[in-house]
């Protein structure tokens, strides 16, 4: 009878354990999961295998880390990969916004159809061949983490604003007219723009890869409203090289429009709302090459409901919404190309 109290604390320190296991695995707190959408670890898993099933046309690079020291991982796509060679680059983004989920899928899904259908694809082998495209799916992983996990509708980084708020609209941190309309300077803002241009890591990672780059052309990915827009956001005039700008954001509207038959409508960013410091105004400012924000499925018409919410993309849309944008984005990838 003695030996029962040890018998029922080994069971104990046994269940203890096993508990302890268990919730190591997948699933477990520690390693979310967000449905058919992709986490950072499951980005983070699935660019390295990637790269490692077709490492002659693929690599991974760590581009630098956030503000909670993950890394932002970007997919390099292009024959002898290893070799900086004198090729014109095309970046795209996704991700800059924590809650768009399905801005993460698009371009990681794009790369994964890159190097897949390289060996069978004429039109593929020829773009990767000529051009060295560079990928990045997730340049605001601590916010899309705290989005999995936390918050479903987090917008913002995870930066510690040291009021008790939170996060700085990545979106709003690049230097060309920060602090200019459509951004705030209260820290709990959505739109926040930071205590300084390029106040963030992730935001200092994303403008020195496009320095180092120099793209010929950029796309960041966003949702949610079926829209191609371009130069400027920070005002109503139009950018120097308008003609060029929406001669291209027309032809992707089309290519997109022949997939799925979605209405994706191209303007100047200022016509969605007057936003200052984001990704593409900076880019063009500071190159002048065709740069766009596509915001993706859904579109705005359609208000969000319970059934049909904005920002939460239903899983069944994740992949047209890549079928419809792939011809857009080879379009661009073709048109910098042409340029040389
Ligand atoms: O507000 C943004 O950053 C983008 N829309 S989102 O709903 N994805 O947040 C639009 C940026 C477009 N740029 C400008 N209007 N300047
Ligand atoms: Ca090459
Ligand atoms: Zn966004």
């Amino acid at each position: 009878m003695k030996y029962l109290k040890y018998l029922l604390l080994m069971l104990f320190i046994v269940f203890i354990y096993l508990f302890g296991i268990s919730s190591t695995c997948d699933n477990g707190p520690s390693d979310p999961t967000a449905g058919l959408y992709h986490t950072y670890a499951e980005i983070d898993a699935e660019l390295h295998a990637l790269a490692s099933s077709y490492s002659a046309i693929a690599s991974v690079t760590s581009i630098g880390e956030s503000v909670e020291q993950r890394d932002l991982w970007a997919i390099k796509i292009s024959d002898n990969v290893a070799q900086d060679e004198d090729e014109p680059v095309v970046v795209l983004f996704g991700c800059h916004h924590a809650r768009e989920w399905i801005s993460v899928d698009v371009p990681f899904l794009i790369a994964k159809y890159l190097v897949e259908n390289y060996a069978s694809d004429t039109l593929v082998a020829r773009l990767v061949n000529n051009s060295e495209i560079w990928i990045a799916p997730m340049v605001n992983p601590d916010g899309h983490q705290y989005s999995v996990t936390s918050d479903r509708l987090w917008r913002k980084n995870r930066r510690n604003n040291g009021n008790g708020t939170f996060g700085v609209d990545l979106n709003r941190n690049y230097s060309y007219q920060w602090g200019g309309p459509g951004s705030s300077g209260d820290t709990y803002s959505d739109i926040y723009r930071g205590p300084a241009p390029f106040s963030e890591p992730e935001t200092q990672v994303l403008r020195d890869f496009m320095q180092q780059m120099s793209p010929k052309a950029m796309i960041s990915y966003h949702n949610f409203s079926q829209l191609i827009l371009y130069a400027w956001g920070y005002t109503y005039s139009p950018a120097p090289d308008e003609a060029l700008l929406d001669s291209i954001a027309v032809v992707m509207a089309h290519k997109i429009r022949s997939v799925h038959g979605k209405d994706y409508t191209s303007g100047q960013a200022s016509t969605l709302y007057l936003a200052s410091g984001d990704t593409v105004d900076w880019l063009y400012a500071l190159l002048g090459v065709p740069s766009y924000t596509i915001e993706l499925r859904p579109t705005s018409s359609l208000r969000p409901t319970s059934s049909y919410p904005g920002f939460e993309l239903p899983e069944s849309e994740i992949q047209p919404t890549f079928e419809e944008n792939l011809p857009a984005a080879l379009f661009l990838i073709d048109w910098a190309i042409d340029q040389l």
